[in-house]
């Protein structure tokens, strides 16, 4: 197996891929170049593309082989943050303590700057050094996990619900889609690009779908009990907005019995991969996350 990586090391490797992915130079001094950067390195987790590397090194891939993929990912997921943050969306002021993407540049540039980084995405992600198949493979990967069958699939859900209570089972099944596609595709692409087999891809699948919806309801309890400091933002929209969330439904501690009983089922999945702490304590970090 190639060399471990901590999480600090993957951090400063996605954040340096990602800076030379988006230039700030000569011509390209332009608002949209601006936005996209601002967005992009507005202090993330980097959790997919974490999630990306070190999948595809515990099935044996090369780290910069993937790293495309992974900063490919990450900019899908922030295309997704900065479109959701327009006000026909869920109109947010600030995204992790600063003003959001449109407040600081404008709704049109904000636009521009989601869709620039949606299809500079591929662009990136097409360009990585691996057997062309793939790539194609992990490609059609993240068309997928971020079409209107995927996470625009999810939203869609939560615009139609907006106003409305919703029971959890068709609350489960947006947040499958909504925010579920893209982690379970960081999942799946990390064990695709480095030919991973079946039963791994599997197991894969389970950990990042039991991860997925303890995520959500996490973001759901920090609204609640979080604080503003921590979050970036202010506490309390989804109630403000009478959005229907897990502590909602089922309270605040049958939502944290249900975080516990999906990181346990995360981290029992893993069993196949013979050695993959980073990812047992992955879980844990995002089950205990203040942000
Ligand atoms: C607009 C096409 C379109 C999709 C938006 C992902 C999404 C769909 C909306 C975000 C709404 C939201 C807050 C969902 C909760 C889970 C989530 C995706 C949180 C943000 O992800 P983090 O915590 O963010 O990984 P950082 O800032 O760490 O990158």
């Amino acid at each position: 197996m190639n060399k471990a990586f901590t999480a600090e090391e993957y951090l400063a490797l996605i954040n340096e891929a990602l800076d030379r992915y988006v230039p700030l130079c000569g011509d390209e001094r332009d608002a949209v170049t601006l936005a996209m950067r601002y967005s992009l390195q507005n202090g993330g987790k980097r959790v997919r593309p974490m999630l990306l590397l070190e999948f595809n090194r515990i099935c044996g891939g090369c780290v910069q082989d993937a790293l495309p993929l992974a900063c490919a990912l990450e900019m899908i997921h922030t295309y997704s943050l900065i479109h959701d943050d327009l006000p026909c969306m869920d109109d947010d002021d600030f995204r992790r303590g600063r003003p959001s993407c449109h407040k600081q540049f404008g709704e049109a540039t904000a636009l521009l700057a989601g869709d620039g980084l949606l299809t500079l995405a591929f662009s990136v992600a097409a360009g990585a050094s691996l057997a062309p198949e793939r790539t194609l493979a992990c490609l059609a990967e993240l068309a997928q996990a971020a079409g209107y069958r995927g996470m625009i699939g999810g939203q869609t859900m939560d615009l139609q619900h907006e106003d409305q209570t919703i029971d959890a089972d068709l609350l489960r099944q947006t947040d499958r889609l909504k925010t579920g596609q893209l982690i379970l595709a960081a999942c799946r692409i990390g064990c695709l690009a480095a030919g991973a087999a079946p039963e791994r891809i599997a197991a894969a699948e389970t950990y990042a779908e039991n991860i997925g919806l303890a995520f959500q309801i996490v973001d759901d309890l920090l609204d609640i009990t979080g604080t503003a400091e921590e979050l970036g933002k202010p506490i309390g929209s989804d109630a403000e907005k009478n959005k229907s969330t897990y502590p909602a439904l089922l309270g605040l501690n049958e939502s944290r019995r249900l975080v516990r009983a999906l990181t346990d089922e995360a981290i029992n999945a893993l069993a196949c991969f013979g050695e993959a702490s980073f990812l047992g304590a992955f879980a844990e970090k995002l089950a205990n996350r203040t942000n």
